[in-house]
């Protein structure tokens, strides 16, 4: 067995072109002409197959490296006779190589196209041909980038055709506006093929070439040179000629036919700029679901793909990867995020430790704050409200109806006060239509308040319905039953589904301010912390004012910072006079 080394074939003038796809690992046995990567430029990519079988023992590109011509990609063990025998296969390794230069030679060629546009109907309109291919025969359009009457640019793409081993974007010969498109998903094209009709046409750009029948003659005469030079006996060209637009056909047509079972095949089908708009998104490809021909992968289905995980609708698989359990978070390397690995520390070498399983709610509401923090753009504003005067009839009321056993709580003010507010601000009651990508919003029309509440298993969160319906005195009831039912474990799932909003209070307990986490599909919690007596200035003096801490976390894709400022200040005003929720 020997190693051979096995480089960037010859792709003409390009210098540097990326790797966006690697199809093999090391290890994997390879077939002669078998393909090992995807390389792409800006308007074209091709898969560079290999000079030889063998195994592959060492990779030496990484995705997103630029190559050119004579860069090492890989090292192949491969047998001693074909070791020998590959510095003469060399020369026809580099083959695949021509096809490439030879798309790329396709995209920047306005000086034929113009020669084609000699044949427009009349000034002003200007017929878009496919632009010389060679004798690469019935390419299909698996793309169609505009529509009849877009305004195009000179060399903006229009169509992205793909043989069985490369896809190439056919560009706008001129600038104009579509007449007409000529060319629909899956027709065959060739050279010479009318794909749209452009009018409105800056001349400057197309006409001076397209109307000088001298010079059209002349570059017809270069054409048929060229295709006479490019004979399958001639597949190695020199760069400069790949740069002038030599033909691929024999190039391609001596390439082994598109292999099914090649680690090819399960790749994500994709023009170049969809490849590279996804790149820049971060979308894995291979998860879109094409809507384009034969499961072509589009613009709008990144786009579409991108707005679904926004809203929460869909998963990429990294994230379904993402641990079930906030334990399990603990335990996982962060690999899934991008991010560094946790932190895994042996703890005996600091001291006694003892391990105890998290409890099953722990871990369940774990995984939903996990995702909720991350997915969530959450913005947390603080406020003081002052609920001096609430305080004393909450207590008054209490003394009142001592012997009834019913007290009443803060947390049933603020569940009446936050449904005044939701009133005013309606968005705040809604949810991100996860049937519509997210793109909508669904106001709800009830107001039912789920409550955080502290149970020795963990946390829970308990809804009361229709509150708006029920009074303080009710709602009191009622939260006392299920704050008891939630730290007995006797919640039904009923009881703890259906909030549209959420109270986290820790007034029972202390603290200031705190950020919680909203519990999706909500868009916002008040988080409420202990109250305090303050000195408050009431212009001449200070006044000893009981002030509630307020914490508003919302959903900035839904809510924006000003009206979550409104919120919390009438919120306040309600809490500061119940009568304001009267008006
Ligand atoms: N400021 C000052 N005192 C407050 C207060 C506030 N904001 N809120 C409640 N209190 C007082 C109550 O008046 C009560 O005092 P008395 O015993 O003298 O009447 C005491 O604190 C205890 O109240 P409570 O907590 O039992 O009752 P509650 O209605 O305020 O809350 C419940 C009920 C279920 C929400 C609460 O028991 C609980 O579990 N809180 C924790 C919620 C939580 O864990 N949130 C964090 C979620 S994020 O991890």
């Amino acid at each position: 067995m020997a190693l051979v080394e096995v480089k960037v074939p010859d792709i003409g003038d390009f210098d540097e072109v990326s790797v966006i796809e690697i199809l093999v690992k090391p290890g994997d046995t390879v077939k002669a002409e078998q393909s090992l990567i995807t390389v792409e430029s800006d308007k074209a990519s091709m898969e560079i197959p290999s000079s030889a079988a063998g195994v592959v023992k060492e990779l030496k590109v990484a995705l997103g490296d630029k190559v050119k011509q004579g860069s090492l990609l890989l090292l192949l063990e491969v047998a001693d006779a074909a070791a020998a025998d590959l510095a003469g296969s060399a020369a026809t390794a580099p083959a695949s190589a021509q096809e490439f230069k030879q798309n790329e030679a396709l995209a920047p060629v306005p000086s034929t196209q113009a020669a084609i546009n000699s044949e427009a109907p009349s000034r002003g309109a200007v017929e878009v041909r496919v632009p010389d291919i060679g004798d690469f025969k019935d390419v299909t359009v698996i793309e169609v980038m505009v529509t009849v009457g877009d305004a195009v640019r000179l060399e903006q793409s229009l169509v992205t055709v793909e043989s069985d081993k490369a896809s190439m974007e056919i560009p706008s010969s001129a600038a104009g506006v579509i007449k007409e498109l000529k060319v629909k998903l899956g027709d065959k094209v060739n050279i010479g093929d009318l794909l749209a009709i452009l009018e409105g046409v800056a001349v400057a750009d197309a006409a001076p070439t397209a109307v000088r029948p001298e010079l059209v003659e002349g570059l017809a005469q270069a054409s048929t040179l060229r295709q006479a030079q490019d004979r399958p006996s001639s597949a190695r060209t020199e760069p400069s000629a790949a740069a002038s637009g030599t033909s691929m056909a024999a190039v391609v047509q001596a390439l082994p036919a598109h292999n099914p079972s090649a680690p090819t095949a399960g790749l994500p089908h994709a023009s170049p700029s969809v490849r590279k708009f996804a790149r820049e998104l971060g979308v894995p490809l291979e998860e879109v679901k094409g809507s384009g021909l034969k499961g072509r992968i589009t613009d709008h289905d990144v786009q579409t793909f991108t707005r679904s995980v926004m809203s929460g609708a869909v998963q990429t698989l990294a994230a379904q990867a993402q641990p079930k359990t906030a334990a399990a978070a603990s335990a996982n390397d962060g690999a899934g995020l991008g991010l560094i690995a946790w932190p895994k520390v042996d703890f005996t070498k600091f001291g006694p430790v003892e391990r105890k399983e998290m409890s099953r709610i722990k871990k369940i509401s774990g995984a939903n704050l996990l995702r909720n923090a991350i997915m969530i753009p959450a913005v947390t504003n603080h406020d003081d409200c002052d609920i001096t005067e609430l305080e004393a009839f909450r207590v008054s009321t209490n003394k009142e109806n001592e012997k009834s056993g019913v007290k009443v709580t803060m947390l049933a003010f603020l569940i009446k006060a936050c449904v005044a507010a939701l009133k005013k601000y309606p968005e705040f009651n809604s949810s991100l239509d996860a049937e519509s990508d997210g793109s909508a919003l669904i106001y709800k029309q009830y107001y039912h308040i789920g409550f955080a509440a502290d149970t020795p298993n963990g946390l829970m969160v308990p809804v009361i319905k229709d509150a708006d319906k029920k009074g303080i005195m009710q709602i009191s009831v009622e939260m006392g039953e299920l704050a008891q039912k939630a730290r007995d474990g006797k919640l039904s799932p009923s009881e703890m589904s259906g909030a549209s909003f959420t109270i986290s209070s820790l007034g029972g307990i202390g603290g200031r301010y705190f950020t919680p986490i909203i519990n999706a599909p909500e868009v916002s919690i008040l988080g409420v912390c202990r109250s305090t007596m303050e000195p408050v200035w009431d212009g001449k003096t200070f006044q000893p004012r009981l002030m509630l801490p307020l914490s508003l976390t919302w959903d900035h894709r839904v809510i924006d910072g000003a009206a979550a400022a409104r919120f919390n200040v009438y919120l306040g005003q309600i809490l500061g006079d119940f009568r304001r929720a009267l008006l």
